[in-house]
């Protein structure tokens, strides 16, 4: 099973969509890694017109959904280098990245590989927790330390941190120096401009609980669904080379609204790419 409106193969397809069941670090709640298959099948249950965006994803995005990255259970280093060689090819190959978690950690080898095909990159991080922990629980490699890491090797300048709203008075006060945390959309895309390279990562639990409990680490005081939306599609603009959608635990909510609305913000995401 593919996501709706998938092309049978990859020619062609300026998007590839690819699955990472991965939740080796998961510290509260666990399940990340039944995401992407819930994904897949709750997407027959949204249209593939984007009435928002005028686009109908089947018909008009040649997209294609290259199923799950198989990976080993108990090997964290194994399988962050898995998915870091797995996904440069992609962008070796000039395609748009959309990956579906997963726990966080993910997003570590996804941003190492496209940095190293993009050294200008510049990340947006949608998220509730600052996720910048130098470690957490002795772990260096953690969904809590992700942003750190990533921080390693990306500098803290082409960094763009939005609705962060948990996180210790260390992460905080992190954000203050390096001034990660923004508020306005305009000013970052006046700052990236229309050229750099920019991959964008949504932690889900950025929604607020009500409107997304399916996620491990829930934390009261979100954004509503058109909120982040209608911030997404304020970077059109830019030069959207990678996206991921993080941190659904299907299990957590039995009533699927929760992996719904990634369907949909997946089909809002390329129309926004569409929008250019
Ligand atoms: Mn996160």
């Amino acid at each position: 099973m593919r996501f709706m409106g998938s092309k049978k193969s990859i020619e062609n397809c300026k998007i590839v969509l690819r699955g990472y069941p991965f939740d080796g670090t998961a510290s509260f709640k666990s399940g990340q890694r039944f995401a992407p298959a819930d994904v897949r099948l709750n997407s027959e249950g949204i249209e593939t017109y984007s009435p928002l965006f005028d686009v109908d994803i089947e018909q008009d995005i040649n997209f294609y959904d290259a199923k799950d990255l198989s990976l080993p259970f108990g090997n964290t280093e194994k399988a962050l280098q898995l998915i870091e060689e797995d996904s440069k090819k992609y962008f070796e190959q000039g395609r748009i990245l959309f990956g579906i978690g997963g726990e966080h950690l993910v997003t570590l080898p996804l941003v190492k590989a496209c940095y190293s095909v993009y050294p200008d990159l510049h990340l947006i991080h949608f998220d509730a927790h600052a996720d910048l922990r130098e470690e957490y629980l002795g772990e260096k490699l953690s969904h809590a330390t992700v942003m750190r890491r990533i921080l390693d090797f990306l500098p803290a300048n082409r960094f763009h941190q939005f609705f962060i709203r948990s996180g210790t008075k260390d992460e905080f006060n992190f954000m203050k120096e390096n001034k990660t945390l923004k508020k306005n959309p305009e000013n970052v895309v006046r700052l990236i401009g229309e050229k750099a390279p920019v991959y964008i990562t949504i932690d889900m639990d950025v929604l607020d609980p009500s409107v997304f409990p399916g996620t491990g680490t829930p934390e009261p005081g979100g954004i509503d669904f058109n909120t982040l939306i209608d911030t997404i599609s304020r970077f059109k603009n830019l030069n959207i080379v990678g996206i991921d959608f993080m941190e659904l635990s299907p299990d957590i909510d039995n009533t699927e609204i929760s992996t719904i609305t990634v369907c949909k913000l997946i089909r809002e995401c390329m129309g926004v790419i569409h929008a250019k």
